[in-house]
């Protein structure tokens, strides 16, 4: 397992990468360019000046999360080519400072969606949160006023120039089926993957959050089938995963370590962080702590582990505690606490397994 920490670039985050360095065995950074507009081709001197302020402290850029998909390759509209051409550049260039993988997400218009990004846990932290009932009867254009076009900050996945067309977004989704969106996937990656084998890079899909369809748009990455389905589509080791325990976690029938279990060689990149569920359909992320929330933390990490997972980790969102002012979900102290557990639990299963060896 190897770790890793989101980091949002410097003037856009609250947390520096000196402090990132001094996380107990992060190797990397997990970045983007957040100011490129969604479709266009990533410039290389931004990219290499990013290269720059890593190798300032010896992390590595690896991963990449997101090069986020332009909406006209999801609707599978005749512009779609100009947008998978600018995508290839974009990977032929991550290449070059030394990217092993891409995560990327197909969602209809919304990237992950929350109704309150700091709901207050009973111990006084806060943390971002789903109320189901809410977003069912909510139209999304008060969803977007309310998380997306707030002054202090953009969400990531949530760029406001995608998100002031909403209307004509809608309309265009009208057209468009779950087994379009399918098509649509399958036509990305048969352009895209090829160029990401050439350059050794895995691409990695991250799951929908929440995995269901929401506002009437389709989603299909939901579970383990439409898993084995996404992997058949282009069946190549380039071709893979970004498995996010709190994603799939929002649903309790997800069987995460079964995934883990199944999928273990096509998962470049662990996502891993914990969501209590309520019987409602609410869910709260929560610390990583598995008795915390209603996922497995242990078990997943065990799974990862008999597998002898090399892939990239990384603790997720984490909630807001001590007092912290930072990104929704991307303070320090929580994320680096995950961490530790997460450390914690890895190197108790090697001690076991060297013992019992
Ligand atoms: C939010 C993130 C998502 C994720 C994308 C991956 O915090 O989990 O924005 O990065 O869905 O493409």
């Amino acid at each position: 397992m190897r770790m890793v920490f989101r980091w949002y670039g410097e003037g856009n985050d609250t947390v520096s990468l000196k402090q990132i360095k001094q996380i107990p065995g992060v190797e990397g950074i997990v970045w983007a360019l957040h100011d490129v507009p969604v479709g266009e081709e990533w410039p290389m001197d931004k990219i290499e000046a990013y290269k720059r302020q890593a190798d300032e402290y010896g992390l590595h850029l690896e991963v990449v999360e997101s090069v986020n998909v332009h909406e006209d390759i999801k609707l599978g509209l005749p512009s779609r080519d100009v947008y998978i051409d600018n995508y290839i550049r974009t990977i032929e260039k991550l290449a070059k400072v030394g990217a092993k993988t891409i995560c990327y997400n197909f969602m209809p218009v919304f990237d992950w969606i929350r109704t309150d990004l700091f709901k207050a846990h009973e111990d006084g932290s806060t943390a971002l949160f789903y109320e189901k009932a809410k977003v069912e009867e909510m139209n999304p254009q008060e969803l977007v006023s309310k998380i997306a076009l707030n002054p202090d900050f953009t969400m990531p996945g949530w760029e406001p120039e995608r998100l002031r067309r909403l209307a004509p977004l809608f309309d265009a989704y009208k057209e468009v089926s779950e087994e379009d969106l399918w098509n649509n996937l399958q036509y990305f990656l048969e352009r895209v993957i090829p160029v990401a084998e050439q350059h050794d890079i895995r691409m990695a899909i991250h799951p929908d959050d929440p995995p269901w369809p929401i506002f009437g748009l389709p989603r299909i990455m939901t579970g383990r089938e439409n898993f084995r389905r996404l992997l058949k589509l282009v069946d190549s080791p380039s071709n893979g995963l970004t498995l996010c325990s709190g994603s799939l976690g929002a649903n309790p029938s997800n069987d995460i370590p079964a995934m883990v279990r199944e999928f273990a060689d096509r998962i470049p990149f662990a996502h891993i962080r914990n969501v209590k569920v309520y019987e409602n359909g609410d869910f709260i992320e929560t610390s990583h702590r598995a008795c915390d929330g209603t996922v497995d933390i242990v078990d997943i990490v065990r799974a990862y582990h008999e597998n002898g997972f090399t892939g990239y980790a990384r603790p997720d969102h984490g909630r807001h505690i001590w007092d912290e002012q930072c990104r929704p979900g991307y303070g320090l102290y929580d994320r680096a606490l995950g961490i530790m557990y997460l450390w914690g639990i890895w190197d108790a299963l090697e001690r076991n397994a060297k013992e019992s060896a």
